[in-house]
């Protein structure tokens, strides 16, 4: 063994492990009694979505049943989902927001 080989065989190209966590869908369910402006205001406020992008959202959870409000680490959407929960009840609306492998 010559000077040198040792160290130079554990010498590899270091490959960037680029590892994509995992992303959850928040999701916005339909209810009847909830109001529409105040599901309007919940998407502006903790979806940071403009007054024509919330009311669309809005309108179609209205009229599907359910709308995806963004996707996001397991961490955040799990912030997202808590923070719009709480907020609903604060206010005494049924609204719900669940959590969704995306
Ligand atoms: N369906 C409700 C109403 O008619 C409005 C609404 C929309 C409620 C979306 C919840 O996620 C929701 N007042």
């Amino acid at each position: 063994e010559k000077p040198g080989d040792q160290a130079e065989s554990v010498v590899e190209e270091s490959r960037p492990e680029i590892k994509q966590p995992p992303l959850y869908k928040v999701v916005i369910l339909n209810d009847d009694y909830t109001p529409m402006e105040f599901v309007v205001e919940v998407l502006e406020v903790f979806f940071s979505m403009d007054r024509e992008k919330a009311t669309r959202v809005m309108l179609h959870v209205h009229t599907r049943g359910r709308g995806v409000c963004g996707v996001f680490t397991r961490d955040i959407a799990e912030t997202k989902v808590a923070q719009v929960n709480d907020y609903a009840r604060d206010h005494q609306h049924p609204l719900l927001c669940t959590l969704e492998e995306a």
